[in-house]
């Protein structure tokens, strides 16, 4: 019987686990040592609790006041702690001081989301994903609050709260959850063309990635850098992960809610868990105004982006996470990102859209974290010192010393603490010429709503094409009044003919006529580098391989599969029909998942290491076929080895370059098998 087990409850604790001899007393919130963690006051062995009981009234107290309110948009989130290090330093553009140095690190903290779902929703649902970073500078917090969309949804920041009324459940019925395939949200965007451009992302692969450490970031705005002699340059900022882009299949990204609501949390917690840190490069798209009036757009406008193809990434940077909150509530959900948290050397534009959000994030803490104070907590308080005259509040922190709570003051002249004043390197506003009348207004250089998706639209391959048309199909199937799917076709036809053709006969509607368009549309020279298949890494960094065994499998056949794999840098996770230990041809082997608990979706590739009596015997388990025909449906590499042939056939896997033996598959699950598809799946 282990250290502390108990035998015998009810007498008052005294068979409790205590901590006499060592460990840490169990104590009130106020520091008073208790005797028993188990049970009530009462009057009586069976009587009524009494209200005297102050121990249970401090412990429910407190229990009943454990939620906070989660944040109106990005609830469901994940974060992690690391580090941002200059590799290429800029003080020639920027002040910013953890730009000046090569090789000087600023610690990090990093929080991924979804935007529509609840907090406790799945994690891999048809979204954009915030891409928040807070750099703790040594001149204060810089929070560069982004998405793995370089464009949004909407100009103006007044259109907000519509857009995510539209988007989140519907109001009366409080469905769909953490899903955009519903009559309000595509009411909103057919009514709305600025939203095309950042809707195409979303119905595109990147609006399903594979792994947090997998997607691109992107501050989305202009903003504005500034050197030591003042000198401003415009720049838009990327992160690109070391694994490359990687996204899942929409049948499998459905799928995995039911499989791991908490796929993308646990990837990364895992990751970092066993050192194997998610990795980014910071890189910066650096122009001037000359170049900003030769675009056919706006950089003031959030629904563009500037091709790389004309300016070019500088990467100046890279962000390593490398190590996992130790308390969720404390650090991932009570972290606020400001945009408004600003470094000397980096400044906003006027963008619409920016402008609105550097009121909101602050106004949204108060209601969330309930205090003023909340820059005190922790995650959010700066490493840096500071110092200034807001006072009082609630949940103060600090105790503040002496008079000083005002400036200007003398209190210096009396030999007193005179407190901080400003510094002249402090951080001052880039001066800019404003002049113009007060208008509500939206400037015409924002009204092309077409060209940029349209230039998305060419840029992919037939088959991210596909997925796009595909998704448009699904989503507009769950739209259930009708006049809204005829005006998003009326729109489409305007954004691309062939588009609107794929979904409306994905539909089964005829073509409406088109839209008519604010300005005609552009055929903008073609992006490669907006493409994911385009740029996809051959790795297997970040990946992992099942290796599916039973009864009488070869124990050398798994090993020298984990040998090669590992090698590479992927990693192997081994199922059977059991845990608890396989008679294998020599020995006992552990497998660390049960078949039925270990879908094919929650894997990037298969091997499948069986002998023919075990591929017989599991061709009649529906998990096993399963396991199969899911992996093969979502275009995964599948290694087999001689005896596996009977479940291959009974998954009705046909031979192709991503179906091999085992010696192959750890090259094999360095890609997916896009041509697959068009054998086993009708896209539009
Ligand atoms: Fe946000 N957004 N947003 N947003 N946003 C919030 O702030 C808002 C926008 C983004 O991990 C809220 O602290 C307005 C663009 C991320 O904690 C809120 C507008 C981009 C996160 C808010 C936008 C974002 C938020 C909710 C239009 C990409 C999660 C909780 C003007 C550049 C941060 C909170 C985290 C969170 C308002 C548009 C990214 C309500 C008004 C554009 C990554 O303040």
């Amino acid at each position: 019987m282990g250290k502390g087990y108990r035998t015998d409850i009810g007498k008052g604790g005294e068979t409790q686990q205590l901590a006499d001899k060592d460990g840490t007393a169990l104590t009130t919130n106020f520091g008073l040592p208790l005797s028993d963690n188990e049970n009530s006051l009462k009057a009586g062995e069976r009587g009524p609790t009494l209200l005297e009981d102050f121990i249970l009234r401090e412990k429910i107290f407190h229990f009943d006041h454990e939620r906070i309110p989660e944040r109106i948009v990005h609830a469901r989130g994940s974060a992690a702690h690391g580090y941002f290090v200059c590799t290429d330093p800029i003080p020639e553009i920027s002040r910013a001081s953890l730009f000046s140095k090569k090789g000087k690190k600023t610690p990090v903290f990093a929080r991924f989301s979804t935007v529509a779902g609840g907090a406790g929703s799945v994690d891999t649902p048809r979204d954009v994903r915030g891409f928040a970073v807070k750099f703790y500078t040594d001149e204060g917090n810089w929070d560069l609050v982004g998405n793995n969309i370089p464009v949004f949804f909407i100009q103006d920041a007044i259109k907000f709260p519509d857009l995510i009324h539209s988007v989140k459940m519907e109001a009366d019925r409080a469905f769909p959850q953490a899903a955009s395939a519903h009559d309000t949200f595509w009411d909103f965007v057919s009514l709305m063309p600025e939203t095309f451009h950042t809707l195409i992302w979303a119905m595109s692969d990147r609006g399903i990635p594979r792994s947090l450490r997998m997607m691109d970031g992107f501050g989305v705005h202009t903003f504005k850098l500034v050197n030591g002699d003042g000198k401003e340059s415009f720049v838009k900022f990327h992160w690109r992960p070391k694994l490359g882009v990687q996204s899942l299949i929409w049948d499998e990204s459905a799928k995995l809610q039911g499989a791991d609501n908490d796929y993308h949390r646990r990837d990364l917690w895992e990751a970092i868990a066993r050192s194997d840190f998610p990795e980014w490069e910071f890189g910066l798209q650096i122009f001037d105004q000359k170049q900003a009036d030769s675009l056919p757009y706006d950089i003031l406008d959030a629904t563009k982006i500037i091709p790389e193809e004309i300016v070019p990434l500088r990467v100046i940077g890279r962000m390593v996470l490398d190590r996992n909150p130790d308390n969720f509530f404390a650090e991932t959900e009570q972290s606020a990102f400001l945009p408004s948290n600003i470094v000397p050397g980096i400044d906003f534009t006027d963008d619409p859209l920016l402008q609105g959000r550097l009121f909101s994030y602050l106004d949204t803490q108060k209601s969330r974290l309930g205090t003023t104070n909340f820059h005190q907590i922790p995650v959010n308080a700066p490493k840096c010192p500071y110092a200034n005259m807001q006072r009082d509040g609630m949940m103060q922190t600090h105790i503040f010393k002496g008079r000083a709570n005002y400036e200007p003051n003398s209190l210096d002249e009396a030999g007193e603490d005179p407190g901080p004043r400003p510094v002249s390197t402090g951080f001052a506003t880039a001066p800019q010429e404003v002049e113009g009348r007060k208008l509500r207004v939206r400037s015409e250089s924002f009204g092309d709503f077409y060209s940029q998706p349209r230039l998305y639209w060419n840029s992919m391959t037939e088959s991210e094409q596909a997925h796009i048309a595909s998704a448009m199909v699904f989503e507009l199937s769950k739209v259930s009044l009708e006049h809204i799917r005829v005006r998003m076709l009326s729109q489409l036809r305007v954004l691309h003919e062939d588009l609107a053709k794929r979904v409306a006969a994905g539909l089964g509607m005829d073509l409406p006529a088109a839209a008519k368009p604010f300005r005609k549309p552009l055929d903008l020279p073609v992006s490669d580098a907006l493409s994911i298949q385009k740029n996809w890494h051959a790795t297997l960094q970040g990946r992992q391989v099942a290796v599916l065994f039973d009864e009488g499998s070869d124990p050398s056949e798994i090993e020298a599969l984990q040998k090669a794999v590992t090698t590479k840098g992927g990693t192997v996770f081994t199922i059977a029909p059991k845990v608890g230990g396989i008679a294998m041809k020599k020995g006992v082997m552990k497998a660390d998942g049960q078949l039925a608990g270990s879908p094919s979706v929650l894997f990037d590739a298969v091997a499948l290491v069986l002998t023919e009596e075990a591929a017989t015997r599991l061709s009649r388990d529906a998990a096993a076929v399963g396991f199969v025909s899911d992996a093969y449906a979502h275009l995964k590499a599948i290694g087999a080895n001689k005896g596996a042939q009977a479940l291959l056939d009974r998954a009705g896997v046909a031979p192709d370059k991503g179906v091999t033996d085992l010696a192959g598959l750890p090259k094999a699950a360095t890609a997916r098998y896009w041509d697959r598809e068009e054998k086993i799946r009708d896209l539009a």
